[in-house]
């Protein structure tokens, strides 16, 4: 039994592309009804992180990943995998030796091949892709690669190496590089000339995962456009893997709303409705569109970036009731 009365999300993008939901052990309590009408695939906001799934070399705690890969089964979702490879949420263990140096390049390399294997080997039923290395790129300057004990210790090789784990662990799952500011075309450019250098290494890289918190005024549509175009010129599919559309400019620091104003709700609407027109012209591209979350009574936008502030990003209110936003897509759509 459910009270839904609006077009499932799912259902009005089915000829496009999948609508996916990130989700964790309160939201797929506290959410689940919403998630299994509107969405057909699931990603564990943190439980498949390293540290979650690896806190110590000799200790795998997969009680909750295995909570959220049931719940896809039970309601019959696509499951995403997030993330192997990142700079944060992961063990400092991993970077040293048991006497305390330094690892070396070898020793980590060996670590992620067991890690990967274990891990990747473990969801197989369960996982159709995996976000294999997330934000590797440097966000500003010259350098191609952000500063990381990744890079510090194995050198460019990691990524790759990542890659070809995974591919061995699991041959039919769809491998993702994974970020964020991914329109901005400094950034973008970048992720460009990495992807590019993979795939002339014949790397086993599937796809590119545009995370996608955006806000009411960034990045312009324009952007996100040429963005796609350059991606999809390499061949590679499209995911959006961590949608979310705030209501504040990045260097906003208002605290002082305790609930969306109409006129912000209003601009909210129009942005989804562009946005999702232009994602439907790349329907042959992008294979999935995944929201950090599903409804605005869990976004980890409350209190990040700044603290003392809620967020209202999402296409579903606090009492997971359809917003303007989701009329304007549902309407043009269904
Ligand atoms: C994503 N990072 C991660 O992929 C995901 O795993 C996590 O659950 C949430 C978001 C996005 C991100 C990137 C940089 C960043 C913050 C979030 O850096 C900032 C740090 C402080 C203030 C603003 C940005």
């Amino acid at each position: 039994m459910n009270s839904f009365t609006e077009p499932a999300l799912k259902a009005v993008f089915a000829e496009d592309f999948k609508i996916g939901a990130a989700v964790n052990p309160r939201t797929i309590i506290t959410q689940e009804s919403l998630l299994a009408y509107h969405f057909n695939s699931i990603t564990a906001e943190n439980e498949m992180k390293f540290e979650s799934l690896h806190p110590e070399e000799d200790v795998y705690r997969f009680g909750q990943a295995d909570e959220l890969a049931a719940f896809a089964r039970k309601h019959s979702l696509a499951m995403r995998g997030h993330t192997l490879v990142w700079h944060n949420q992961t063990g400092s263990w991993l970077f040293e030796e048991k006497s305390g140096r330094p690892a070396g390049k070898e020793l980590l390399l060996a670590r992620l091949k067991s890690h990967i294997d274990t891990v990747v080997g473990r969801y197989k039923e369960d996982i159709y892709a995996w976000d294999v290395v997330n934000e590797a790129i440097a966000d500003e300057g010259s350098e191609l690669l952000r500063p990381s004990k990744w890079l510090e210790t194995a050198g460019p090789d990691f990524i790759a190496k990542a890659f070809e784990f995974a591919h061995e662990a699991d041959p039919n799952a769809l491998l993702f590089y994974n970020d964020y500011n991914e329109s901005n075309p400094h950034k973008r450019d970048k992720i460009y000339t990495l992807l590019k250098s993979l795939l002339d290494q014949g790397v086993p890289v599937h796809g590119v995962g545009l995370q996608a918190h955006w806000n009411l005024y960034d990045p312009a549509l324009d952007d996100v456009r040429a963005a796609i175009e350059k991606y999809a010129s390499l061949g590679l599919q499209l995911q959006l893997t961590e949608l979310d559309m705030s209501l504040f400019r990045f260097d906003d620091r208002r605290t002082d709303l305790k609930s969306p104003p109409a006129d912000l709700l209003e601009l909210q609407a129009e942005r989804y409705e562009v946005l999702f027109r232009l994602l439907k012209e790349y329907r042959e591209v992008i294979s999935s569109v995944t929201f950090w979350g599903a409804a605005d009574d869990y976004t980890w936008l409350d209190d990040f970036p700044v603290r003392g502030r809620k967020n209202w990003p999402f296409l579903f209110d606090e009492q997971h009731a359809p917003k303007p936003a989701f009329a304007r897509l549902a309407g043009r759509n269904g």
